[in-house]
């Protein structure tokens, strides 16, 4: 269940995209009291896109309470039917307005349109509608029990929302990433308070016109703008009447939002780093293996959590495989998100650009082998101002190196030759992270075998980000806490009661 858009985006325009950002609380855009807030800006160029408001304590209060009142409002009232059917209708709605989300993604992001169309804005609009049906279809156990008059009791569990949920999201996919945890928990009956990443205002926003528009209760959904420390994203955190904490970024932000979330006892979800394996055996699909493995490594200019950063090819390949790799490196093609055959967008900051070369430093410091790449891309005219770095591969590197231990989120990749599967498995694991894999063998039983020994939240084999939305997403070790999709998503969003009725 793949998202595939049967959009074209010729009506996508990113120019009519730019505009202020604006919080959305209790049902309403505002720029909050605060008079503080910041320029968004293109990655593409550094052009300005627009302001963005930065909300502090008063406006997460009132973000907050507005949530919190929600939840006994009409909303709270509804039937599972009636709350399902208007997420459904905000899919429809996200899916009517297609080409405005697009625009205003590709800007924030500078990724191509060609991308955003195809897996971005569909997923927005699909989880809604996946979570929805999800809801409707649930049930929960039934037992009864023997009691000493002999007439017994009967025991079965009810699913209720866990009350205002504080999202924190990334700016890599900001409407996927976003609407994956907002979709579940509003289909649960929670309300929400989003704070979204501060590159990435735009979608977040628009959804509040999609909420107005379908008819959602005032304060079911609410956003606010803001950095992470000392701004809206730690004020979210710290607030007593959040019931739990839904969040993706980096393991190190994890960590602090965890120290936060200690206090009061707020559970939390959390999405987090990984430097994900992509091992290639000799007996592979070569091309869908290459085909495979340039995906997971260049797509959204490498920052996908689940992108590939070390690859492993076995030996007798190895050659073979770095130069075919170096050829579709070299042949992806970068620029503006709309020109045709474009395939690699820019990083999204500035500060981004600069943590992707002092990798690209270190590892010619290391003494890598740079295949392909290796520095600051040149874009010439506008471009030239914005944050784009060449398509990277490394190989020559031992196995304890930063550029093989470190996530990096750009478009590079290290590639180690291996002789066998236990040599190739301790590689893979030894890790801190543990998000995905990819395994590419025409073997199934190796396939098997490798899957269940890689520590890994996911293992692609012969395949890369194929989506099921009913199945558990997550990952192990420092790289998540929880799992999220289908089901599994109603652990977190719901807390189960027991009833127990004496007969
Ligand atoms: P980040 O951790 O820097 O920021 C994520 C969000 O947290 C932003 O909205 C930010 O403002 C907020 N934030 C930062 N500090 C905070 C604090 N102290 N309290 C509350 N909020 C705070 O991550 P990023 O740079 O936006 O995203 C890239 C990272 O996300 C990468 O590490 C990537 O692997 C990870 N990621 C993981 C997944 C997954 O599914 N596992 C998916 C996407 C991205
Ligand atoms: O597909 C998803 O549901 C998901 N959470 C993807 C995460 C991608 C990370 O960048």
């Amino acid at each position: 269940m793949t998202a595939h858009s049967p959009h074209a985006f010729k009506g996508a325009n990113l120019d009519a995209a730019r505009r202020d950002a604006a919080h959305f609380i209790n049902g309403e855009f505002t720029q909050g009291a605060t008079g503080k807030s910041w320029i968004n800006r293109s990655p593409l160029d550094n052009s300005v896109i627009g302001n963005v408001p930065e909300g502090g304590k008063a406006e997460i209060d009132a973000a907050v309470r507005a949530a919190k009142a929600a939840l006994h409002g009409p909303w709270g009232r509804m039937t599972v039917a009636e709350r399902t059917d208007m997420l459904a209708a905000v899919a429809d709605e996200i899916n009517r307005r297609f080409d405005d989300f697009l625009a205003a993604e590709c800007l924030d992001t500078g990724k191509p349109m060609s991308l955003a169309s195809h897996i971005d804005i569909p997923r927005g609009a699909a989880n809604f509608k996946m979570f929805a049906d999800t809801v409707k279809g649930i049930s929960t156990e039934t037992f009864t029990m023997p009691t000493p008059d002999g007439k017994g009791a009967l025991n079965y569990a009810l699913r209720k929302p866990k009350g205002v949920i504080a999202v924190i999201s990334p700016w890599n996919l900001p409407l996927l990433l976003m609407t994956w945890k907002v979709g579940p928990a509003l289909a649960c009956g929670n309300t929400v308070i989003v704070k979204p990443s501060e590159e990435t205002p735009l979608t977040t926003t628009l959804l509040g016109e999609v909420m107005n528009k379908v008819g959602v209760p005032k304060g079911v959904y609410n956003v606010v703008h803001g950095l992470g420390p000392d701004s809206a994203g730690e004020y979210l955190t710290q607030h007593p009447l959040v019931n739990g904490i839904t969040f993706t970024g980096e393991t190190r932000t994890g960590e602090a939002i965890m120290a936060a979330a200690a206090k009061g006892v707020r559970p939390v979800s959390f999405e987090l780093g990984g430097k994900n394996a992509g091992i290639v055996f000799a007996d592979c699909d070569f091309d869908k293996a290459l085909a495979g493995i340039t995906r997971s490594v260049f797509e959204n200019c490498g920052q996908v959590c689940l992108g590939t950063e070390r690859v492993y090819v076995e030996r007798p390949i190895f050659d073979r495989f770095v130069q075919a790799l170096k050829a579709k490196a070299e042949g992806l093609k970068m620029g503006d998100p709309h020109a045709p055959g474009v395939t690699l967008g820019p990083l999204i900051s500035a500060e981004h650009k600069a943590k992707v070369l002092s990798y690209y430093a270190k590892a010619r410091e290391e003494g890598a082998v740079v295949v392909t790449g290796g520095g600051a891309a040149s874009m010439g005219g506008a471009l030239e101002r914005g944050h784009w770095v060449q398509p990277t591969i490394w190989t020559g590197l031992p196995e304890s190196s930063p550029i093989i231990r470190e996530e990096i989120f750009g478009p590079c990749c290290h590639i180690q030759p291996f002789d066998t599967e236990e040599q190739v498995l301790a590689w893979a694991n030894d890790t801190t992270y543990g998000l995905a894999a990819s395994v590419w063998t025409t073997n199934l039983q190796r396939g098997h075998r490798m899957a269940a020994a890689v520590e890994a939240g996911l293992v692609w084999v012969n395949s890369w980000f194929l989506r099921d939305l009913r199945t558990p997403f997550g990952g192990a070790k420092q790289s998540g806490i929880g799992r999220e999709g289908g089901v599994h998503s109603l652990e977190f969003y719901t807390e189960l009661k027991n009833v127990c009725i004496k007969l």
